[in-house]
Parts: structure tokens; sequence; C-alpha cells
């Protein structure tokens, strides 16, 4: 999002990546600049919300990852569900929405008030479902003009899962205080509109995705995200070689996050080897895995779990010249990620569940090799609704995943050519600034609220 911010001179509310000390709630003095994903934007446009460190734990490993991350992939049975998370939650939005506020009534201000000109709040993901509420509230009391736009980057679930959640109203009360709510693909959009219906027992236009709240027409839009496509084709072109092999390579990068099916993944490819004896010794598989929410114990035992598979699997399969996983823990740079991409025969994006899956998108802008490789995305990734030409894989079913493995390793040269063209012209055409765009169009073509399009 940085880029965005930066080119449209807009305000980066966000936590600094530092924390609090909890015996000194005072702001430290710190370099608003500081702050770590905003690298390029100027220190007066950031504005950083501190938190203290035991709040933060709660609000953010306790609410956020061990609670409505796992509930919103659907995975309701490693959601804990604590009061005190809860709360932590709640008091984390306030101060995001107080902090945002302020910066909302400078812009306002230096607008000269004109309503006509309403600067945008536009609010990020599950972390902050609430926070649209007190926004919308101040500026109501204050009669300050603006907009608020929320996108969500993770599933909407359906309303089965979605009523486990004690505070469920809650949170869709904070998502309708907004003025345009987007999710990546329709399914999410219509499974939110169903929640608001019965839960809150609010109006809904299913069609024309619209919930009435509160004498409030909230319009819903399905907006798949892209990728910043050019860069990773420059990057594709220029970076150099980091693969010395004869064999194929399979491709895996992920965050180590349970969501992302790498268990499953390894099993396939096990059953590959198993199934499929011919690619023994000519095809490996690589798997880069991102350390993530390490501070949360499921997240340790999946590492654990991991280092053990591919132990027991290199040891199965091993020959003195060929081991069939190679397996990086950690980051690696953007150039050595897009070579990477470039030189893999075939990607493996197998997520049980994920909102969209950016890896699928950037390993096809890198394909730049003719022939080029195969791509290979879950029906549980919103990046399946679109990205039609892939093969699409059930990770749940460990021997179908193999097959599909099978399929790309021996798919003919003329169909992956195909294949790829078609993907990389759609990712080229629907990059992120694209979505961008249609983000803020759609935002800025609304009437102002309580106007027109009414549901009744
Ligand atoms: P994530 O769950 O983080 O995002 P994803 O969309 O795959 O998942 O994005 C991961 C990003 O991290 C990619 O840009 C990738 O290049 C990068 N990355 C992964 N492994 C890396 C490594 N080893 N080194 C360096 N970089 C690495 C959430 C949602 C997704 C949704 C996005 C965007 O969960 O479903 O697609 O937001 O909306």
């Amino acid at each position: 999002m940085a880029p965005v911010v930066i080119n449209d001179g807009g305000y980066w509310v966000g936590w600094p990546g530092i924390h609090l000390d909890d015996r000194n709630e005072s702001i430290p003095e710190s370099d608003p600049s500081d702050i770590t994903p905003t690298a390029g934007l100027k220190s007066d446009k950031v504005v950083p919300v501190h938190i203290g460190s035991t709040k933060f734990n709660d609000y953010y490993n306790g609410c956020c990852n061990a609670t409505l991350w796992p509930l919103f992939l659907s995975m309701p049975d490693r959601a804990v569900f604590s009061r005190d998370h809860w709360k932590a939650y709640v008091e984390v939005n306030k101060e995001f929405a107080d902090r945002t506020f302020e910066t909302l009534k400078k812009v306002y201000n230096s607008n000269s008030g004109n309503r006509d000109d309403a600067p945008l709040v536009w609010i990020h993901d599950y972390h902050l479902t609430i926070a649209p509420n007190w926004i919308r509230e101040a500026a109501t009391d204050e009669d300050i003009g603006c907009k608020i736009g929320f996108f969500l980057h993770i599933p909407f679930p359906s309303w089965d899962i979605f009523r486990l959640l004690p505070w469920a109203d809650e949170i869709l009360q904070g998502m309708l205080a907004c003025d345009m709510v987007g999710f990546h693909i329709t399914d999410y959009c219509l499974n939110f509109v169903d929640c608001c219906q019965r839960c809150l027992g609010c109006r809904i236009d299913k069609k024309n995705l619209m919930v009435k709240h509160v004498g409030r027409t909230v319009r819903v839009r399905a907006l798949p995200i892209g990728i910043p496509y050019e860069r990773f084709v420059q990057l594709a072109e220029k970076a150099p070689k980091v693969l010395s092999t004869n064999q194929k390579i399979i491709l895996g990068v992920d965050r180590l996050d349970y969501t992302k099916g790498l268990v499953h993944r390894f099993l396939s490819f096990e059953s590959l080897l198993e199934n499929f004896p011919e690619h023994r010794e000519k095809v490996s598989f690589l798997q880069i895995a991102v350390p993530s929410r390490t501070d949360v114990k499921e997240y340790q035992d999946l590492k654990e779990e991991i280092d053990q598979l591919v132990g027991r699997i290199n040891g199965k399969f091993s020959t003195p010249n060929w081991a069939p996983i190679r397996y990086i823990y950690g980051c690696v740079t953007q150039d050595e990620l897009a070579a990477f991409y470039r030189e893999a025969a075939v990607g493996l994006v197998t997520p049980l569940r994920d909102g969209m899956n950016l890896v699928a998108k950037e390993f096809v802008a890198c394909q730049l090799n003719v022939p080029p490789g195969v791509l290979i995305v879950s029906s549980f990734a919103g990046a399946s609704e679109t990205m039609h030409e892939a093969i699409i894989c059930n990770p749940y079913e460990i021997e179908g995943a193999s097959e599909c493995l099978h399929r790309a390793l021996t798919m003919p040269e003329d169909e992956r050519i195909l294949r790829m063209n078609y993907l990389r012209r759609r990712e080229k055409l629907n990059d992120v600034y694209y979505w961008k765009r249609s983000f803020l169009q759609a935002i800025g073509s609304l009437v102002t609220q309580n106007e027109d399009e009414s549901i009744d």
C-alpha cells in the first residue's frame, strides 16, 4: 500500500513496529519515519499509533491472529476466544480511530471544509474492523464530510462460521459504518451481505450488493487485488540466475502459516514420487517459507512438523546426487524471488484457504522463459476465481494434487505457452494500480450518504 499512499499524497496511520514500555505508556521520542513498511513516505505524512506491549500482544497475537484469522479463513477449530483479547482489540481500534480522525480533521480543514472534496479514509483488513464506527461518529458530531472505505484482504466466511464469533455483531456494525466495503471476490461479498441480514436483521440487496444499516446504504464490491506487474517483469529480466541444476524445479513461496497448506503440499510431492517414479532425480521441490507470527504457539508447532516432514521425505528418497526437497526457512530478496519464479517449471500455490494469493500472480509475471512453466492453484484461493488457465487443484486430496503435479510436469509446450500467455495478459491488465483506481473510482462515484439507490 505504501506506493499508493505516496503517489496520492495521503497520510499513513499505522503501528510503527516498536513497542511502548508497559510502565510508561507515554509516546517515546522517536522518528515517525521509523514506521516500517513506509520507506519513501515523507515523515510528516506518517501518523504512528503507539501501543503498549501487553496490549499489543493481546490485540495482535491474540484477537487478530488467534481468533479472527483462523475464523475468517474457515478454520474455527483453531480459533481461541478470549474476552481480554477482545477488550484489547476494541481499545486498539479506538486508538487507531482517534488518530485517524485527528488526521482527517486536519485534511478537511486544509481543504477549506469543501464538502464536494470530501477526504477519503481507506481502512485495511481484519485488524481494524471496528475502527470505522468511531471515525463515522466523530465526523458526524463535528459535521466533517468524509468517505470511509474498507478493504478486507482475507476471505469473509459464511454465516455458519462467522456466527461462532461472540463479537460478530460488533464487527459487522463496525464495517457497516463505512460507505463502501471491498472484498477480493463475489463469494466473500455475498457471505458478508448474508451475515448482515442474519446477524443484524439488515435489509439487503444481493443482486446489487447493498446493505441498509441505521438509515445509511452501504455498498459492497468485489475488487480482486493485483500485483505491481511491470516491477516483477523488470526484476525477472535483470535478476542473475539463482539455480544451477538440470532438474525441473517445483516452487512454493509462502509465509509459514497453517492456512497455506504446506503439510498437504509436501505429502502431495511425496505421493508424486511414489506414484510417478519417473520423476525421481529429475525433479526437485523448492519451498521458500518466510517466518511468520513466530510468537504464536501454533506457528512454532507447524515449523516443527514441517522440519520433521521434510527430513522424513528427503531421508526416504534421496540419492547421492539428488535430494527431492530443498527447504529455505527465511526471507529472500525481491531479486532472488523474481529469479526463482522465472526459473521454476511449476509454481505450486496450494493454500487450504486464501483471500487472493499474490504469489500465483508474481509467478506468472516472472515467467519470461520460452516455453514457460505451469501454474497450479488451489480452488480455495481467491486467485482461482480469475486465473482460469492454471491447473486448479484441491489440496486436501493428496493423490489428486499429486496427479496435478504430474500433469504440470508433462504438459506439452504449446499448451504451456497458450495458458501462460492468457494468465500473463490478465495480470498485466489487472495490476495493483488498476485495483487501486477501481476502488477509488467506485467509492468516489458514490453519492453522499442517505441519497439515492436506497434499498426500500
Ligand atoms: P498473505 O497471506 O501474506 O496476504 P500472499 O497474497 O501470498 O499472502 O502474499 C505474500 C507476499 O509475501 C507475496 O508478495 C510474496 O512475494 C511475499 N513473500 C512470500 N514469501 C517470501 C519470501 N520467502 N521472501 C520474500 N517475500 C516473500 C494477505 C492475504 C492474501 C492476499 C494478500 C493481499 O492472506 O490472501 O492475497 O493479503 O490482499
